[in-house]
């Protein structure tokens, strides 16, 4: 069978290496050389933030839609397509306490107009989708903000959003902490639930990172398959992460090969992918990589993916569906790491 997939990361996840405890420990590539980099490596849809397409969020807007046109003929020019824009909503002065959530009205207007400014980078740059990360939403004490009215902005600005952009997606991308001490919205589930109080529920899906899953104490292939019963998953970002600590995007599946391939295998028996979803990565190199090495993650998230999609096409499904209905779990771990084993 034909492999399907069409793969896609950000141009943040080629980075210069710092951490919040130390700085760069290599040079950052261009942003030309970056996209350089797709092609070479597999990958043919590019994740934006807005601040990656204009020069700054802040400028006007005839000079952002200057630089969102230069950015669509550097796409156009290499094949690569704009897979979403995500306004980056949490690293402005106005927003340090959140940005839709902030109890300070100026922050939310300025978050509001920067979040519609980001439709129409979108539409020059050709992306369907927008991805939101409500990095901030959220408290470091419960005390600090109204959470029944913050859940009521938030479902706001969704509405503004789907009246703004008539034609745009709106992709929830949740996460339960970090930055915030808890998140408003941290899972799947709590954002498809607003989803349906819009004025469109049916352009508001979601956007399931691996990481952000486990951190929340779940499994990422039945956040998925909750995604996918209900025709809502429109873009992942697989990395892998080691428990619950800070979200360490590690390259896909280096960390449980078995959490990685039944992610693999729900998005194949489900067709994902058949509808232009993207196989999206959101993973970072080690720290610990030279400059000239800082692009192997990519490289192997994208691979160990597609090995693992030959695992899921060979695995013997009437084996599997005989050990369910015989209720034989022993066995069926056996032929699950058997496999993953290559016997
Ligand atoms: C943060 C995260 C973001 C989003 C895009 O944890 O995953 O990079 O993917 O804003
Ligand atoms: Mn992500």
């Amino acid at each position: 069978m034909a492999n399907p997939y069409r793969f896609s990361f950000g141009p943040w996840n080629i980075h210069s290496g710092a951490d919040p405890f130390g700085p760069a420990v290599r040079d950052e590539f261009s942003f030309i050389e970056k996209l350089d980099f797709y092609k070479n490596l597999g990958f043919e849809g590019v994740q934006f933030h807005d601040d990656d397409i204009v020069a700054s969020a802040d400028d006007a807007w005839s000079k952002q839609e200057k630089d969102a046109k230069k950015i669509r003929q550097l796409l156009d020019e290499r094949g690569l397509e704009a897979e979403f824009v995500a306004p980056r909503l949490w690293e402005h002065p106005l927003t340090i306490d959140g940005a839709i959530t902030s109890n300070s009205p100026e922050a939310r207007k300025y978050a509001l107009e920067r979040s519609l400014r980001s439709i129409d980078i979108a539409n020059i740059v050709g992306a369907k989708n927008i991805v939101l990360w409500p990095a901030r939403e959220g408290t470091y004490m419960r005390e600090a903000k109204d959470p029944v009215a913050s859940v009521g902005r938030l479902v706001d600005w969704l509405n503004a959003m789907l009246e703004h952009g008539k034609n745009i997606r709106i992709l929830g991308e949740m996460k339960p902490n970090e930055p915030m001490d808890q998140a408003y919205v941290p899972t799947t589930g709590h954002f498809l639930g607003l989803a349906q109080l819009t004025i469109d529920p049916s352009r508001v899906g979601t956007l399931i990172e691996s990481a952000h899953a486990i951190l929340a104490g779940l499994d990422p292939s039945d956040e998925m398959a909750y995604a996918l019963y209900q025709k809502k998953l429109w873009s992942v970002h697989l990395n892998d992460q080691n428990g619950l600590k800070f979200d360490e995007d590690k390259s896909f599946g280096v960390v449980d090969l078995r959490r990685a391939f039944n992610q693999v295998w729900v998005l194949e028996r489900n067709g994902y992918g058949q509808n232009g979803e993207f196989v999206g990565l959101d993973v970072k190199a080690l720290r610990t990589q030279s400059k000239a090495t800082s692009t192997k993650h990519l490289r192997n998230s994208r691979e160990i993916f597609l090995q693992l999609v030959d695992l899921a096409r060979s695995l013997d499904v009437h084996k599997i569906d005989a050990l369910r209905a015989n209720r034989d779990y022993e066995e069926l771990d056996m032929v699950i790491i058997n496999h993953l084993l290559g016997h």
